[in-house]
């Protein structure tokens, strides 16, 4: 198995948490999706039409998506993790789904624009670039479709970064949207669901360390059970599979300088 993943992206981090809790051997082959872009090259989009990371590669099979990655991940745990559980396995989906309805991208660059002004002007500058230079391979792209779709979603971006509400009401919006994730999260025992993991301790240990990462940690340790998340979420990190998996809790810029 081979799996095209970036060090610094959200879903490539579930991907590799999830393939590593599960003790499933597979090569990650880092992609550079800031600077070089690799995620526009032909090759890849190939194998990923939507031009994004994580792909896994198993001979024929291939996916394109994080969940189902994850979802391949808990089948091949089997009752290694609490997926397969009868009575667990409804409540572990809805946990998962309510998970994939955050969307992290905002999330994570409204922060950054908050952070650092002069990214307000950055990004949607960089994605103007972007679309104009799949603008320019339209006319003799074997799959026109894909890029026009890249183009859409990137001009959609510019529009939520430059306009509407200020960042600081689009970051309360979704401040409020993780506080409800986090409401609904059981009380942990060991894992989320029991003694064992499921989908939703991968999913919700990446999100904890995305908050920790931008700086947002803070709704955590507010929530009412605060301490019991912040002891889960301690101890996840403790798992070899955390470690292996090289989930960003700070922002390492120079990695994405370097394309490490
Ligand atoms: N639904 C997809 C989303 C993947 C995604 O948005 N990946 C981001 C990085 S976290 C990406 O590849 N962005 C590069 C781009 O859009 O050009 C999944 O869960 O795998």
């Amino acid at each position: 198995m081979i799996l095209y993943s970036a060090p610094s992206s959200y879903y490539s981090m579930i991907s590799r948490l999830a393939l590593n809790t599960a003790q499933v051997s597979f090569e990650n082959h880092y992609m550079d999706i800031h600077v070089r872009k690799d995620q526009l090259a032909p090759w890849y989009i190939a194998l990923n039409p939507h031009m994004t990371v994580p792909t896994l590669v198993d001979g024929k099979i291939i996916l394109i998506d994080s969940q189902d990655i994850l979802h391949l991940a808990a089948s091949l745990a089997g009752n290694q993790w609490l997926d397969v559980d009868v009575n667990l396995a409804s409540p572990i989906e809805s946990i998962v789904k309510a998970h994939y309805a955050i969307p992290i991208e905002r999330l994570t660059f409204c922060k950054a624009m908050m952070h650092l002004p002069i990214l307000k002007y950055i990004f949607p500058h960089a994605l103007g670039s972007i679309m104009k230079g799949l603008e320019a391979r339209l006319a003799s792209a074997k799959d026109s479709a894909a890029l026009q779709a890249k183009i859409d979603l990137n001009q959609s971006r510019i529009t939520y970064f430059t306009q509407g509400a200020s960042l600081q009401a689009k970051m309360a919006v979704e401040r409020k949207r993780v506080s409800a994730y986090l409401n609904q999260l059981p009380t942990p025992n060991h894992f989320l669901f029991g003694d064992k993991p499921s989908s939703a301790d991968i999913v919700t240990a990446v999100l904890l360390g995305r908050l920790k990462m931008i700086g947002e940690y803070a709704l955590v340790t507010n929530n009412a059970r605060g301490a019991v998340l912040d002891q889960w979420f301690s101890r996840m990190q403790q798992e070899t599979a955390f470690q292996q998996s090289d989930i960003w809790l700070r922002f390492q810029w120079w990695r994405i300088l370097l394309k490490r």
